[in-house]
C-alpha cells in the first residue's frame, strides 16, 4: 500500500530545478524565492521550486541554453546576455535610452511583444521580468568628464557595457556578481559601472571610493520556462504559475525601485562619497550612448524599429 501510496503522489507532484545567477540576498533572488513558494502554495504542493542560486547549478552563460535543452525547466538570466543572438534583447542596456523606471516600464511593453516571438521559437516562454536600478559609475578617484576613464581597468557584465568602456577609452573584464569583490583585491578590475543594489552587495567602499550616481540604464533579469515541461503540467497548475509570475513582476519592480534609496543610503554609511554628475561628464557620456545607438537600431533591423516606435510613443 505504501508503495502504491508514493507512487500516486510522485506521479502528480513535479520538482523544478531552478538556477539563477546572482546571491541569496540579491532583491532578485529574494523575489524568485517567495514566487517559489507562492507556486507551491496555489498549486497546492504539486509544484515545487528548487532555487540553485549564484550560478551554483549553471554558470551564469549557460543558463539559457540549459532551459532551451530542457535539462532544467526553468531558470532567470541577465535578459541582455540574449543580445548576440538579436539586438533586441539588449534594447534595456543601451545607455541613456531609459533611464529611470517610468521609462524603463514603457521599454519593457514595447520589447516584450518582440522579445516573445523570439523565445518561442527557442521553445522559451518569458514568465516575469524586472530591472535592476539605474546604473551609476564606481571608481577611485572623482570623475569628472569621459577622459578621466581613459585606460581604466573596468569590470563589465555584458557585451553593450563592454562596448559602451572601450568607446569611453577604459579597459573591459567581464566578471559575474560573485566574483567581484575578488576581481577589484586582485587589481583586475578598478572601476564598474552597476547599481546601487549591487555595489553595496558587494561592499563596494571595500574598493572604491566614488560613486557618480549617472542612471545610465535599468538592465533587466528574466525568468523563463521551457514550454515542454509547462505543458506538462495540468491547466489549474499553468494557471496559478503564471499568476505567481505576474505577482512577481509587480513586486520586483516595487523591490527594485525601494532598492534605489536603500542600497545608496548604505554607499553612503559606509564612506562612499556619492556624486551628482557633471555637466561635462554627463554630456561625453551621452555621446557615446547616442552613437551606441545609431548602432544598435542598425543591428536590431525591423523588429529594433517596431521597439523604438512603440516605446517613443
Ligand atoms: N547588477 C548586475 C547586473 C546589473 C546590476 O545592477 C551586475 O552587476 O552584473
Amino acid at each position: 500500500m505504501v508503495g502504491i501510496c508514493s507512487f500516486a503522489i510522485s506521479s502528480f507532484a513535479a520538482t523544478w530545478d531552478m538556477p539563477t545567477p546572482y546571491p541569496d540576498k540579491t532583491f532578485h533572488t529574494i523575489n524568485i524565492i517567495e514566487f517559489a513558494n507562492d507556486v507551491e502554495k496555489a498549486t497546492n504542493g504539486n509544484l515545487k521550486i528548487k532555487i540553485h542560486s549564484a550560478g551554483s547549478l549553471f554558470k551564469h552563460p549557460e543558463i539559457q541554453k540549459a532551459v532551451r535543452g530542457g535539462q532544467v525547466p526553468i531558470g532567470e538570466f541577465f535578459l541582455s546576455l540574449l543580445s548576440n543572438e538579436n539586438a533586441v534583447f539588449g534594447a534595456d542596456s543601451q545607455p541613456f535610452l531609459a533611464t529611470n523606471y517610468q521609462e524603463a516600464d514603457k521599454l519593457w511593453k514595447a520589447q516584450k511583444p518582440v522579445i516573445e516571438k523570439l523565445l518561442d521559437k527557442q521553445n522559451l516562454m518569458p514568465l516575469f521580468s524586472v530591472p535592476w536600478p539605474p546604473q551609476g559609475l564606481y571608481t577611485k578617484k572623482p570623475i569628472n568628464n569621459v577622459d578621466d576613464l581613459k585606460g581604466i581597468k573596468f569590470r563589465a557584465y555584458n557585451a553593450t557595457l563592454e562596448k559602451f568602456a572601450n568607446l569611453v577609452g577604459a579597459a573591459p573584464t567581464q566578471v559575474e556578481v560573485p566574483d567581484i569583490p575578488q576581481a577589484f583585491a586582485t587589481g583586475r578590475v578598478d572601476a564598474m559601472i552597476t547599481s546601487p543594489s549591487t555595489g553595496a552587495n558587494s561592499k563596494a567602499w571595500d574598493f572604491i571610493t566614488h560613486y557618480t550616481d549617472i542612471q545610465a540604464w535599468l538592465p533587466k533579469n528574466i525568468v523563463v520556462v521551457n514550454k515542454r515541461a509547462f505543458r506538462k503540467l495540468s491547466k489549474a497548475d499553468q494557471t496559478a504559475v503564471l499568476a505567481a509570475a505576474a505577482a512577481a513582476e509587480k513586486r520586483g519592480w516595487e523591490m527594485s525601485v525601494k532598492e534605489t534609496a536603500a542600497k545608496t543610503a548604505i554607499l553612503k554609511d559606509n564612506g562612499v562619497t556619492i556624486v551628482t554628475p557633471s555637466k561635462e561628464l554627463m554630456s561625453g557620456l551621452k555621446q557615446v550612448g547616442e552613437e551606441m545607438l545609431k548602432d544598435w537600431k542598425e543591428k536590431a533591423g525591423t523588429e529594433g524599429n517596431v521597439l523604438l516606435e512603440a516605446y517613443n510613443n
